[in-house]
């Protein structure tokens, strides 16, 4: 196994340092893999330009994983209604604005609504907001009274006060260790958050949320290459997007999409199919998010297609045990970010989510952010534990579990405040 995994790693470093954009490779299970070219088209042609880029490759990508792996949205709805529900210029003892907003989406006579909070720095209007989900509710990210509880459906976890399918009082705060709140306002940065269920609940099922809004007819689920829940959570993004666009306390041109683990998974694919944001960060979203599926380690797409049937369009589970037949990988879809900052970040016990497929696929995006004269990723290497790497292309591997931290935000501060401009 050990000189299984030193072969592979002199392989990957023979790879990278010699600037080939596929990577071959003999992994633990001996099998070998090859990542599609990110700059051959379908029709074979070189693409060496940003113009050739723009124009044929990365259309070509987006399409391909809007048909075969996330699906794509079925139509337009634009937010039919918002309601300021609050501002307050002395939030976290006078240091912030909470502003609460709910976003409105009719459709179909079905409405879905959905609750937007913010914390923005004071006396200052051109900062980086971060702006993801949560994955129980605004309430549970901080115990600030004032926070609205959402009605959604989530999935019980007593420990979490979270009963019946309800989110209760006694979850206020339970997620506070994940949301550094004041250290991300002191740094001068804002944070805007939603609860992902307020949009789609994840379980699979789709008579709720927003998917039955757009069914013709009497469609009861998606067509297989139109959106599954990441899909849809992506979506819900870009309206909180349309919403941040006609705010005027914050600059919408610096907004950061980040995101957790599948909630990562979804920021990327955002930003991906949004460009009007500014740069993105994963934090630990393995399979179907930066972790490369043709690895096939630790979770694959057949255990995360079993696990979780909702989350990818049903074209996806073609690719059940045969990623080598996908058209694409996830290096493709760091790629569809450039030039625009990106952040990917593992940990070191994260195995499920496979490090080294994450680091990889931030290194092989990088040809396309060298068409526009940037960097990429500055490093041929897996850099040690909590030694980040900053450029267009971030990344840092922490020490530990699954999960984001304090000090996974200080890195994300810094990304903001010096890489993006
Ligand atoms: C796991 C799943 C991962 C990851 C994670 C999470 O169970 O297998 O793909 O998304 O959940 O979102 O916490």
């Amino acid at each position: 196994m050990r000189i299984a995994s030193s072969l592979c790693w002199l392989f990957i470093l023979l790879q990278l340092t010699s600037h080939i954009a596929s990577a071959q490779m003999t992994n633990q299970r001996t099998e070998s893999y090859v990542v599609p070219d990110l700059l051959i088209s379908q029709r074979n042609r070189k693409i060496n330009t940003v113009k050739k880029w723009e124009k044929i490759r990365r259309p070509e990508l987006l399409s391909l994983f809007q048909n075969e792996v996330y699906g794509k949205v079925p139509g337009n709805l634009t937010l039919s209604d918002t309601i300021v529900w609050e501002r307050d210029d002395q939030a976290l003892n006078g240091t912030a604005i909470r502003k609460q907003i709910g976003l409105f989406l009719r459709k179909n006579e079905q409405e879905i609504y959905v609750e937007l909070l913010m914390f923005l720095p004071k006396n200052t209007s051109n900062f980086p907001l971060f702006l993801g989900y949560n994955f129980m509710g605004n309430h549970t990210i901080s115990y600030d009274p004032n926070i609205r509880i959402s009605e959604s459906w989530v999935a019980d976890n007593p420990a979490m006060g979270i009963i019946h399918n309800q989110l209760t009082e006694q979850s206020r705060g339970k997620r506070e260790n994940r949301w550094p709140i004041q250290q991300i306002i002191d740094a001068g940065c804002g944070i805007a958050t939603m609860y992902y269920g307020d949009i789609d609940p994840d379980r699979p099922n789709f008579s709720d949320g927003v998917h039955p809004l757009f069914y013709k007819n009497n469609e009861t689920e998606p067509a297989h290459d139109e959106w599954g829940s990441i899909s849809a959570w992506a979506w819900g993004l870009s309206k909180a997007m349309d919403y941040l666009q006609s705010d005027k306390d914050i600059n919408p041109s610096k907004v950061i999409v980040f995101g957790h683990s599948r909630l990562g998974k979804t920021a990327l694919w955002a930003a991906a199919t949004d460009l009007r944001f500014a740069a993105a960060i994963s934090n630990d979203s393995g399979c179907g998010g930066a972790a490369l599926s043709r690895r096939r380690m630790g979770e694959t797409v057949a255990k995360i297609n079993s696990s979780f049937p909702h989350w990818f369009c049903q074209n996806f589970k073609k690719y059940n045990n045969r990623e080598n037949t996908l058209p694409v990988d996830q290096h493709m879809l760091l790629a569809l970010i450039a030039p625009r900052p990106l952040y990917v970040a593992s940990a070191t016990e994260d195995l499920w989510a496979d490090p080294e497929g994450e680091f990889l696929a931030a290194a092989l995006a990088s040809p396309a952010y060298q068409l526009y004269g940037l960097s990429g990723l500055a490093a041929h290497q897996m850099p040690q534990e909590n030694t980040p790497v900053f450029g267009n292309v971030s990344y840092h591997i922490r020490k530990g579990k699954h999960d984001i931290t304090s000090y996974d935000w200080e890195q994300y501060i810094h990304f903001a405040k010096e890489i993006i401009k």
